[in-house]
């Protein structure tokens, strides 16, 4: 006999396969079950496209199709109730005549929002919900934080020297972090929807703030240039990814680049991670420099931190990395003579 947490962490494992190609919708897995037998099972395979609950139900062998309406359904986040890219779940649930549901977690979004588990229960249906709602939740983290904190979930990234510093301060670029760690920064920019850099770092680095290490998609490029200083020869110029230039003067789009005018009187910060809720950017990389890292730091802007120190260069002078305040250290990995420290947010949910 197996539990409901047993089902559930199957729906979570086949919602994980949706990683990197459903965003900035939440992964979500589905499992349905007669008698202690999974008799469908699938998942949110790619934005747009069919839900975990349709794909599921999908699944269902032609012989086994009778038992739908004897089956529990397992879904990892409460069924949609809304007209979006796709029809209600929860329409899809009822026609089925499913007995009984049982739900990861409620889902934010304000279409749904408790809808869904209303419907199912109006029509009848036995609904269980929260059951590991924590890992649920945590799975789809960048989700959350934007319709619960109303922006983007943040991760800084910095990599610094053994004695603390990122850059030295000439206008030499210096590379910190080695080829195995480079690799990884690679894979973390595919995996948010967005990466932001200040005006010294794109100047100094000229970063393409592309994938080009790791297979997957690029994020979209976002870059401080208030006073609009940045020449057009810099890679962030080169139109290979949408890129959006924050700065004081202008308001206009060329193919990929788009200026975005902010206000001078009001925080950058706020104001960026207010473009970025608008035009519905879930996640962002910040990747420096040390002024904009410490900004988003002080604002209190931030989820979670990677740094990269590497452990046998010592600069002895040079721009200091920022401080983290309100950081609790999660884990600690070494790579090749590189440390990576993972820390959270005290307030961090997940
Ligand atoms: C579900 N099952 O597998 C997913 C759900 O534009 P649409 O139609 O794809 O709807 C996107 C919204 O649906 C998304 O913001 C989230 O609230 C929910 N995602 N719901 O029942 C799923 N991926
Ligand atoms: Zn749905």
């Amino acid at each position: 006999m197996y539990t409901d947490e047993n089902y559930m962490h199957r729906c979570l494992a086949l919602a994980r396969l949706g990683a990197g190609n459903v965003a900035p919708n939440p992964m979500v897995g589905a499992v349905l079950v007669y008698k202690d037998t999974i008799i469908g099972e699938g998942y949110h395979q790619q934005f747009g496209q069919a839900h975990a609950e349709v794909n599921c139900l999908n699944s269902v062998s032609e012989e086994n199709r009778h038992l739908i309406e004897h089956s529990t359904l397992y879904v990892s986040l409460e069924p949609c109730a809304h007209y979006g890219k796709t029809p209600p779940c929860s329409s899809l649930i009822i026609a089925h005549r499913i007995p009984r549901v049982v739900v990861g977690c409620r889902d934010p979004f304000k279409e749904v929002d408790g809808k869904g588990i209303q419907q199912l229960t109006q029509a009848g249906i036995a609904v269980s919900t929260g059951i590991l709602e924590k890992e649920c939740m945590a799975l789809n983290k960048r989700f959350f934080t934007f319709y619960t904190q109303k922006r983007p979930f943040i991760i800084l990234k910095w990599a610094q020297t053994a004695d603390g510093f990122i850059a030295v301060d000439d206008d030499t670029r210096l590379l910190i972090s080695n080829d195995f760690t480079n690799r990884m920064v690679h894979q973390w920019r595919s995996e948010e929807q967005a990466i932001l850099v200040g005006t010294n770092t794109a100047m100094k680095d000229n970063p393409s703030l592309t994938n080009r290490l790791f297979n997957g998609n690029n994020p979209i490029r976002l870059v401080i240039d208030l006073w609009l200083k940045l020449p057009a020869q810099l890679h962030i110029f080169d139109q290979n990814a949408t890129t959006i230039l924050f700065n004081y003067s202008i308001q206009k789009r060329e193919g990929n680049m788009c200026y975005q005018q902010l206000e001078k009187d009001k925080a950058i910060p706020a104001q960026i991670l207010a473009y970025c809720y608008k035009h519905n950017i879930q996640s962002i990389l910040i990747e420096g420099g040390a002024v904009t890292l410490q900004h988003f730091i002080d604002a209190g802007y931030w989820n979670e931190a990677r740094i990269i120190t590497n452990q046998k260069l010592q600069i002895k002078k040079g721009l200091s990395a920022p401080v983290l305040s309100n950081a609790t250290p999660l884990q600690q990995q070494d790579i090749a003579g590189d440390t990576i420290n993972y820390l959270i947010h005290n307030s961090h949910q997940f």
